[in-house]
């Protein structure tokens, strides 16, 4: 009888300490839940991010992920949801932060109640993830995006940039790169205006793209490093009539952008694979939730079909350079993403 009692006891106690580290039940049946949170709901380029992550967790088996997102690309909107997700203990997030200072606090939090935070696509500053997924080189994507732009107005004239929010870590540390690369001798010629924000929403990128015709009526050309500018800017081009007078660029999705890159308002675009970024994502969240990883400098990342990520300074993971669409294979990634 002592012993059955004190068996009791001990169970209870277990059972006890595994509630208090804030352990979920998930944990203890060996199936995780990740979320995967995105900058806002509504963008196509986050929903192919989720089709990999699905992939990923069918792959991986032990991994649940659902996709959540504020309405709008909002610091405020993800930290909100954040709260929720502490409360709620589920094992990993991984965000495309809105913000890389802001929601640090709550992340911060989170990870102090157990569970692993990483950013992917945009990032949040070194203390508040423990890895941060780039898709890409920053260097290399801003400079690619002049160079992009340069080859369709002959390296002359006023180049306007839309990008997504003022906040956004990743276009801000893009548009950095392209206002390095257009120093050179070369686009003596040309020149960055002006840097407008359409904050991941169609109809103010619209509206942007607008603005920027009527303020430089000589424009040469838009950069819009986000798929929901580049998008926006070039219907805002064929309404306006401006194909041919305003070249565009940007990073887009081929499934949304194929009819402008084949009727020539696009000459050409970037960007990498997203259905990619989501599937390494989730075998990063899954990495650390088993303690298969833990950030450190030196790691490596075994992500499935992409093979090895090793992990650098800082928590800092990219991924591989960007794809180049033209009106000669836009139609072949259209259909994937
Ligand atoms: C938009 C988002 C995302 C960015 C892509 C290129 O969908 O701003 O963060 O990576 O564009």
């Amino acid at each position: 009888m002592k012993k059955t009692l004190s068996i009791f006891l001990v169970l209870t106690l277990i059972a006890v300490v595994a509630f208090a580290n804030g352990k979920s039940d998930a944990a203890d049946d060996g199936q995780y839940k990740m979320i995967l949170l995105v900058k806002s709901l509504g963008n196509g380029f986050f929903e192919a991010c989720d089709d990999g992550a699905q992939e990923a967790a069918a792959e991986l088996g032990n991994m649940e992920v659902v996709y959540m997102g504020p309405s709008q690309s909002t610091a405020e909107g993800q930290i909100e949801i954040i709260e929720t997700l502490i409360a709620q203990k589920v094992d990993a997030i991984a965000i495309s932060a809105n913000d890389r200072d802001a929601l640090i606090p709550v992340t911060k939090k989170a990870m102090a109640a157990g569970i692993k935070v990483i950013s992917w696509d945009s990032g949040i500053a070194v203390s508040g993830r423990l890895i941060d997924l780039a898709p890409s080189n920053e260097e290399f994507i801003g400079r690619q995006q002049v160079q992009l732009i340069a080859e369709l107005c002959d390296s002359k004239g006023q180049i306007g940039i839309l990008s997504a929010t003022s906040q956004a870590t990743n276009q801000n540390a893009w548009i950095k790169w392209m206002y390095e690369e257009v120093k050179k001798p070369e686009y003596a010629n040309m020149e960055i205006v002006e840097v407008v924000y359409g904050d991941d929403a169609s109809d103010k990128s619209y509206r942007e793209a607008v603005g920027l015709f009527s303020k430089y009526p000589d424009l040469a050309g838009i950069i819009s490093p986000t798929t929901i500018g580049v998008l926006a800017a070039a219907k805002a081009i064929e309404d306006e009539n401006l194909q041919g007078k305003v070249q565009l660029t940007g990073l887009g999705l081929p499934s949304e952008m194929q009819r402008y890159i084949e009727n020539g308002t696009c000459g050409q675009m970037a960007l990498w694979n997203p259905v990619d970024l989501g599937y390494t994502a989730t075998f990063i969240c899954e990495a650390l939730i088993t303690g298969k990883i833990s950030g450190d400098k030196g790691e490596v990342i075994k992500a499935g079909r992409m093979g090895e990520i090793p992990v650098g300074t800082d928590g800092a993971a990219v991924m591989g350079a960007p794809f180049v669409f033209n009106a000669s294979n836009v139609a072949d990634f259209a259909v994937i993403f």
